[in-house]
């Protein structure tokens, strides 16, 4: 019945979308960007397109082109990926391929400068999906993805008040993101507040709960889990650079302890994070965020680091070779009984292409080096090539997936080398409104994993297109 009703609603914006010749350029289908979401230095990667801004400020109410008010405005977005997976076998060694497809129909209201409605409806699909029942990752049918109200008060200090079901990126997204790649992606219920009090100084609150996505009724946000978090900006436009400081929050009603008692949790991340260009085609990010907090009567005691350079050798050759390095790490838990926490919380990442694109190292009990090559054979083609290895923190913790899972644990193992990956992307892009882009990545066990008998080689060919409109 939700599907039919919403499906009808679907079929209505796409009609009306069709009648809406003088398609405002780049509407996008995700949120206005903030100053700091707008700071995605040299840190964007084919699956993760950064946001737009959407079609915002003063607006008459008189009649466009197409008949409808010029205070609404429509757009549509749709991503469809052909994805493989040969010899996963950190879950079972199941190979598959299947096609994922996503739409998502935008409508925005601004009956005045100060005022703005925006509502998102999502349908994600997988066909072909061959192992069992689909992941809540790659389907739910058509949803809610996003639905708020925005105030802006514009005086000496702006302030944005955002209320409702929203994306939330912060920063490079390492720990609050939207993670786009995944076919239903995130949002958040609640509340977010950005005030400027001076030019390139921005102060930005939320709380918010994650929303569950469920497959054939209405999402619903988490009732065992409050997320808080705070983020002070500084950004400096001539050259490129910014700094902040966070603190992020996650509350939990019930988790479980070492000792396997259960109780509440309060994992508290403060972090800062600063990133730039510097002379010389040079350029920077670094991350760092230590973690306390308790859990079910444990202490929580980790921490994790970023940290890239690039360089664009030399500044104005053909093709735009950029090369890049970087080093990440996060902690484990050394001791699974001593009522200490050692394992890092990831919260809420955008973690695919920030630990290799095959997804099976996410931001926890983790070491990596990398190093990776940037192309622009042509204008529109974009190509990357990026080799990683991973080790272990600690072989008294295990292996942890993108999605923050632990997939593989054995400490009886004698290595901490977890793998090699080689990863290859392309991005195609077609016009205002057409990208397209194609990868693969190899993954090959290190002594940790053929020792936990995982001894398989991984490949993940992907093929993806995506329109905006
Ligand atoms: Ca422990």
């Amino acid at each position: 019945m939700k599907n039919r009703v919403a499906l009808a609603l679907c079929l209505a914006l796409v009609a009306a979308r069709s009648l809406h010749v003088n398609a405002q350029t780049g509407m996008p289908s995700g949120t206005p960007p903030t100053p700091l979401e707008s700071l995605q230095l040299a840190s964007s990667r084919p699956g993760q397109p950064v946001d737009a801004p959407t079609a915002s400020g003063r607006q008459d109410s008189t009649q466009s082109s197409d008949g409808l008010p010029k205070w609404i405005g429509l757009g549509a977005q749709y991503r469809g990926r052909v994805e493989a997976t040969r010899g996963l076998a950190t879950v079972g060694g199941r190979d598959d391929s299947y096609y994922l497809n996503r739409l998502r129909l935008d409508t925005t209201l601004t009956p005045s400068p100060w005022l703005r409605g925006f509502l998102q409806l999502q349908d994600a699909r997988v066909f072909g999906y061959g192992t069992g029942q689909a992941p809540r990752s790659h389907a739910n049918s058509v949803d809610l993805r996003q639905g708020y109200v925005e105030v802006r008060r514009r005086s000496r200090a702006a302030v944005t008040l955002r209320v409702g079901r929203q994306e939330l990126s912060y920063l490079d997204q390492r720990l609050i993101g939207t993670s786009d790649w995944s076919n239903t992606a995130r949002s958040f219920d609640g509340a977010r507040v950005i005030v400027a009090p001076a030019a390139g100084i921005t102060v930005d609150g939320f709380a918010v709960r994650v929303v569950r996505i469920e497959p054939g009724r209405f999402d619903r946000w988490r009732t065992d889990e409050q997320v808080f978090g705070a983020a002070v900006t500084s950004d400096r436009m001539r050259s490129k650079s910014s700094v902040a400081a966070f603190l992020f929050a996650k509350i939990s009603d019930v988790v479980e302890g070492e000792s396997g008692v259960r109780g509440d949790a309060a994992i508290y991340t403060l972090g800062t994070r600063a990133a730039g260009t510097l002379p010389r085609g040079l350029d920077y990010g670094v991350e760092v965020a230590l973690q306390r907090g308790h859990a079910a009567g444990d202490r929580q005691s980790s921490w994790a680091g970023h940290y890239r350079a690039g360089w664009l050798i030399p500044v104005g050759a053909p093709m735009r070779p950029r090369l890049t390095a970087e080093m990440n790490h996060a902690s484990g838990d050394r001791d699974p009984r001593d009522g200490r926490r050692g394992t890092f919380d990831q919260f809420f990442p955008t973690n695919h292409s920030k630990y290799g694109i095959a997804d099976q190292v996410g931001w926890r009990n983790m070491r990596e080096v990398a190093v990776g090559l940037e192309l622009y054979p042509v204008r529109a083609f974009k190509l990357l090539v990026d080799v990683h290895r991973f080790d272990l923190s600690t072989i008294a913790d295990g292996l942890y997936n993108a999605a923050g899972v632990r997939t593989v644990l054995n400490r009886a193992a004698d290595s901490r080398d977890v793998g090699r990956e080689v990863d290859l992307q392309g991005t195609f892009t077609l016009g205002k409104a057409w990208t397209l882009s194609a990868g693969v990545s190899c993954l090959l066990p290190g002594r940790y994993l053929e020792q936990s008998s995982v001894a398989r080689t991984m490949w993940t060919p992907y093929l993806m297109w995506t329109a905006k409109f």
